[in-house]
């Protein structure tokens, strides 16, 4: 049986694809999930993405992850440099939690620079565009073989 992996999304991601392509890219969240879908098939996982503008929703969604999956790849947009409570929330989750930014966070201005999400990720890829979600998905399963 395949083992579920949770895709997360922060605020303002529903707009990938949509605004600033020159930041973000051209590819939507649901070509994130394609693509996370078929890089999860050899490994055997499978893959829910899920997205909200609201950061006590994403804890909510965190907390049916440890019920529900067995990694959680997260990408908490704006939350990554100001929420506590998500930090927290993926410390009660026990599997393997990737941490994915789309742009170079340690390129763009000093706030972006720190990440109280790091402090729990065991991996962290930034500035690979929306291929670091796929390639966190990879690593997830070396991580649950
Ligand atoms: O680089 C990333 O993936 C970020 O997590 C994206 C966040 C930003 O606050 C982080 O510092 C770095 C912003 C997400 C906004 O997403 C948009 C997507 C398309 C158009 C407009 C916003």
């Amino acid at each position: 049986m395949s083992k579920m992996i949770y895709i997360l999304n922060g605020p303002n991601l529903n707009l990938l694809g949509k605004r600033e392509p020159e930041i973000y890219g051209h590819d939507t969240l649901a070509d994130v999930e394609t693509n996370c879908a078929e890089a999860g098939k050899r490994p055997g996982l499978s893959v829910k993405l899920l997205q909200s503008n609201h950061e006590g929703e994403l804890v909510e969604m965190i907390h049916d992850a440890r019920e529900n999956a067995a990694g959680i790849i997260i990408n908490p947009a704006a939350y990554s440099h100001t929420s506590v409570a998500i930090l927290d929330a993926l410390n009660t989750f026990e599997g393997p939690v990737l941490e994915v930014h789309i742009s170079n966070i340690h390129k763009r201005e000093a706030f972006r620079h720190h990440s109280y999400v790091s402090a729990r990720a065991d991996g962290v890829i930034a500035g690979f565009g929306v291929n670091g979600y796929a390639l966190a998905m990879q690593h997830m399963g070396t991580l649950l073989a």
